[in-house]
């Protein structure tokens, strides 16, 4: 399976973040108070860009004067990091009603805003499929956790669609650990699969406890990226 490159994606972020404190530097009134500074600080036209943004309506635009993943990258910062989701202040509901319908939404959209995207490689259905492989690994499947003297040992299991689905995301996830430095492994079990992680400086065995198979799983920031490849259908489906 070939790995997505998240150096690329951490750099994005940096440049954003570097963007980001840029600007609350020029503002008044000094560097603190990031939410308070962002929007006094905006001229009219970053103000509605913002907006459109807020509420998932990136005008095309805006996606000439950015790349897809700093669009992605802004997008998730500022729902996530500054405002959470408190934008409806025009009254104009945001909520897609699902988060996988909203994050195919959001998906769907940056596509149909990019003249060159290539309709006959795109895979809608590959994407949805990832979801539900998502919502059954994070909400239905089992986890034991049992702790060893250098790390925890984690035995995933499930039945039906989701066995299925830890059988392609686990030991995809394993991967991915490996590639941020942990410590990481996976072995197939008949009824699911057993994720073993050695904790080290970086990541000692009471964090690795306190994380769990969850707090594990969601380590890395490859799935943002990963979807829109999938719906690109340049992702080879583990
Ligand atoms: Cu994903």
């Amino acid at each position: 399976m070939t790995k997505f490159p998240w150096k690329t994606t951490l750099a994005v972020a940096a440049v954003l973040a570097a963007t980001v404190y840029a600007f609350a530097q020029m503002s008044p009134g000094g560097p603190m108070g990031m939410h308070g500074q962002m929007q006094s600080g905006m001229n009219d036209s970053m103000a509605e860009m913002h907006r459109q943004m807020m509420q998932g309506q990136g005008s095309a635009g805006m996606h000439e004067h950015m790349g897809q993943g700093m669009h992605q990258n802004m997008h998730q910062g500022m729902q996530g990091g500054m405002h959470g989701r408190q934008s409806g202040s025009l009254g104009a509901p945001t909520m897609p009603g699902q988060d996988a319908f909203g994050t195919i939404q959001e998906i769907v959209q940056i596509l149909q805003a990019d003249p060159a995207t290539d309709w006959s490689k795109v895979n809608i259905a590959a994407l949805r499929q990832h979801l539900i492989d998502m919502n059954e690994v994070t909400l239905h499947a089992a986890a034991a956790e049992r702790v060893l003297d250098n790390g925890i040992e984690i035995t995933v299991t499930g039945e039906g669609r989701t066995l299925e689905a830890i059988k392609r995301m686990v030991p995809a996830h394993v991967s991915e650990l490996r590639e941020i430095g942990w410590e990481a492994k996976s072995d197939d079990l008949p009824n699911g699969v057993k994720l073993t992680v050695t904790a080290s400086e970086t990541h000692p065995l009471t964090m690795l406890k306190a994380l769990g198979f969850m707090g594990i799983m969601v380590q890395g920031g490859h799935h943002q990226p990963h979807h829109l490849m999938m719906a690109k259908g340049e992702f080879p489906m583990h």
